[in-house]
């Protein structure tokens, strides 16, 4: 299935009045406070956030998973489904690799279809947390960290695989998370595991090409629950120091212990240039994986208040890799994304508000309730009118979700594919 332009210009036009109104009256208010709206449309229009190809899927639990039918069995498919998203959106211009669950059979014929759709192919994904049945060793006690030379070796040429395959495909950045660690005291030795993944990292490194960049996740427990090597963002930040100047932290919003303050860790990271990489989810509890803004909208606004600061005033840190990471167990996946989308553009458009001039001046006078107002006010602007127009212009549709359901196109990929279809990923 391919949406046509004049299918979602149809969906746009019921709401078409009420949208100029909106926009009329919020532009208004925003100009006479010395804002500039098309900058910050032009922003919005530009910020592309790549989709994985695990999420367009049911995702599950390990107690089960219960498919939304009509899912892309293949990677042509699933290439596919971010185009529709993209055309709703005009925000998902890129998709993420995840190897060995995509590797292309036809590189031409996949390029082929992703330009056509207008995407692009963002980080690629290694995957050294599961044993595949080819494989001739096993990573039940680690990767890169394992204490076995064979393991690691496996482990590490999986990494320069996965490069080469990206290149092929045009992708600029590999991103490595381990599930290595222990479940229980006694079990690693920390040290051990620590050298073993920098000097593993190291190797990988070496096998970057010159334009690439190596993003290095970090997430502090599961699938082990007593230690993980690369826990926290110290650590990561270490191994990237280690390893390069191309070797970035990552972070992923739902990887960090209750109430850690996401912000600040974004803030120094992209101060030391290290930030390189960034994965949205929310979470009530751990890496819970839910829609984006679902649980902690202020959070998130707080947190791209940091990534605007530092995107203005970092000339340091590199462009940041954008993407999804989030699993959906109960809700249709192409919807889940299509709202992750729309959170993450509320929270951007809300941080492009602050007036950084402003809040500067009432840092330096210690007036700590200005603050908190210059903060609050940007955050309680509605904002989505700037995302419709953004979108509107664009050709994307102004309410994505409405569009979807009125051009049904979830039955249409059911009658397309079928019902028992199953995507491969988690
Ligand atoms: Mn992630």
């Amino acid at each position: 299935m391919k949406l046509e332009h004049h299918h979602i210009q149809d969906a746009n036009n019921k709401a078409l009045k009420s949208h100029k109104d909106h926009f009329h009256f919020l532009s208004n208010h925003l100009t006479n406070k010395g804002i500039h709206v098309d900058t910050i449309i032009k922003k919005l229009q530009d910020f592309q956030v790549a989709i994985p190809s695990w999420a367009l899927g049911a995702g599950g639990t390990r107690f089960g998973r219960f498919s939304f039918y009509g899912e892309p069995s293949n990677l042509e498919q699933k290439i596919q489904d971010v185009g529709l998203i993209h055309a709703l959106t005009q925000t998902a211009g890129a998709v993420s690799l995840h190897i060995p669950w995509d590797v292309p059979e036809d590189y031409n014929a996949i390029k082929q279809l992703a330009n056509s759709l207008d995407i692009k192919f963002d980080a690629v994904n290694s995957n050294t947390f599961q044993d595949q049945k080819e494989s001739k060793e096993s990573y039940k006690y680690g990767s890169l960290s394992n204490t076995s030379e064979a393991v690691r070796e496996q482990a590490i040429q999986h990494n320069l695989d996965v490069i080469n395959i990206g290149n092929k495909l045009g992708s600029k950045s590999l991103t490595v998370w381990l599930a290595d660690g222990s479940c229980f005291p006694g079990q690693n030795n920390f040290q051990t595991a620590l050298q073993n993944t920098e000097n593993s990292l190291k190797t990988i490194y070496k096998g970057l090409p010159d334009d690439w960049k190596m993003l290095i996740e970090y997430k502090p427990y599961e699938p082990n629950f007593y230690s993980t090597v690369i826990q926290d963002w110290g650590t990561s930040f270490m191994l990237a120091n280690a390893c390069g100047e191309k070797a970035y932290s990552l972070v992923d919003l739902g990887h960090h212990l209750p109430n850690s303050n996401i912000e600040q860790i974004v803030s120094i990271l992209m101060l030391k240039g290290k930030l390189g990489g960034f994965h949205f989810n929310d979470s009530k509890y751990g890496d819970d994986d839910l829609t984006v803004g679902s649980i902690k909208p202020y959070a998130l606004f707080l947190i791209f208040n940091e990534l605007v600061y530092g995107m203005q005033n970092n000339p340091q840190n590199p462009d940041l890799a954008w993407m999804i990471d989030a699993s959906h167990n109960v809700k249709d996946p192409l919807e889940d994304i299509i709202q992750s989308l729309e959170a993450i553009q509320e929270a951007y458009a809300k941080a492009l508000l602050v007036d950084q001039n402003l809040l500067k001046a009432a840092q330096l006078d210690n007036d700590v309730v200005t603050c908190q107002e210059i903060l609050q006010d940007a955050y309680r602007t509605d904002v989505r009118p700037l995302l419709e127009k953004a979108r509107l212009e664009s050709g994307g549709a102004l309410n994505p979700i409405n569009a979807y359901r009125t051009l049904g196109v979830r039955n249409q990929l059911i009658k397309e594919r079928g019902k028992n279809t199953i995507a491969t990923g988690l």
